[in-house]
């Protein structure tokens, strides 16, 4: 392995996840306009929805994947701001009355209700426009031709061949009954093209070749499907209190879930093997891989 290549794997995962989730905050804080600054209420609103809280699992992927090509943390702050800014924004989004009307997300007050529904729409058309202006300032060391390939890679990820996508089938099909490939073909958009996002914009901060990009991908696909079907399996078994957001909310709104369709066992199954089948595309990679290895593993074993 060369120097410059090299993980530093004798930082243990969770010395290293929180030195990423701390550099991530201080980035977003950074990124967004300060308090105070008219409009003010908005840009309230703007740090009450993106600030001191979430797992930051979009941004700690993309520094794991920038991490398996040599990229220095600081070259991975903007890709890893620009994916949680358009995450942030379909968080306020989907909580609206319109769409999960939902009063808790990340333990506190959901910015609509914190503010109002109007000020909640805005804030999510913000913090969408503003992650395109972090990802379009200039990132040193990187060719302008990549930051426009990255560029594209984020707006196809988040809109109507993407996450918004994934939202509109997502909404359509509530009360229906879906299989489990179009369970899937949902999730992919929904949930999975910001989180392949993740991964493909840290590793185009690096000199990724296209085989490399393309095994990337493959493991994305898989831990896109495995946050989701973990994410169903959560939904029916921890508290809402855990959960910092309202638990049980996908029955109780009829929704499809993995854990509906397949029942509890086999959609713990069916994360058993994505976990594996995301460890393997992960294997010829070999160490350098360590921490998108650990953070397949978190996936799994979060709480909430
Ligand atoms: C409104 C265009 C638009 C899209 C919304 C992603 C999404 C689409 C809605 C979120 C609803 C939801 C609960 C999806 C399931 C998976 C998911 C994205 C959970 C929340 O992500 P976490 O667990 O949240 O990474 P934190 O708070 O940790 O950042």
């Amino acid at each position: 392995m060369a120097a410059d290549r090299q993980v530093d794997t004798l930082m243990n995962f969770q010395t290293w996840m929180a030195g990423i989730q701390q550099r991530t905050e201080s980035a977003l804080d950074a990124a967004l306009p300060a308090p105070g600054l008219a409009p003010a209420r908005l840009h309230e609103a703007m740090r009450y929805a993106v600030l001191g809280g979430g797992k930051r699992v979009r941004p700690l992927l993309c520094h794991a994947a920038g991490s398996i090509f040599g990229v220095e943390a600081g070259a991975l702050d903007a890709p890893a701001v620009a994916v949680e800014l358009i995450h942030a924004y379909s968080l306020v989004h989907d909580d609206l009355p319109c769409m999960d009307d939902d009063v808790l997300r990340r333990g506190k007050p959901t910015c609509h209700v914190e503010f109002d529904e109007a000020t909640a729409l805005l804030v999510g058309d913000a913090l969408q426009t503003q992650a395109f202006q972090v990802l379009a300032n200039r990132i040193p060391g990187l060719a302008p031709a990549r930051q426009i390939d990255m560029l594209q890679l984020l707006a196809t990820a988040s809109g109507s061949r993407g996450m918004a996508g994934g939202q509109a089938i997502d909404l359509a099909a509530v009360g229906q009954q879906l299989d489990i490939a179009e369970l899937e073909y949902m999730h992919i958009h929904k949930t999975g093209a910001l989180i392949r996002a993740a991964v493909l914009l840290g590793a185009h901060c690096g000199e990724a070749m296209p085989d490399a990009l393309d095994r990337l991908g493959r493991f994305a696909n898989r831990i896109g499907l495995l946050f989701q079907v973990v994410d169903d399996i959560l939904d029916a078994e921890a508290s809402t209190a855990t959960l910092g957001k309202t638990a049980g909310k996908d029955a109780a709104q009829n929704k499809p879930t993995y854990v509906n369709i397949l029942g509890l066992n086999e959609a713990k199954s069916m994360a058993g093997k994505l976990r594996q089948d995301a460890h393997d595309a992960l294997a010829p990679f070999g160490d350098p891989a360590v921490r998108l290895h650990e953070l397949t593993d978190f996936i799994v074993e979060r709480t909430f």
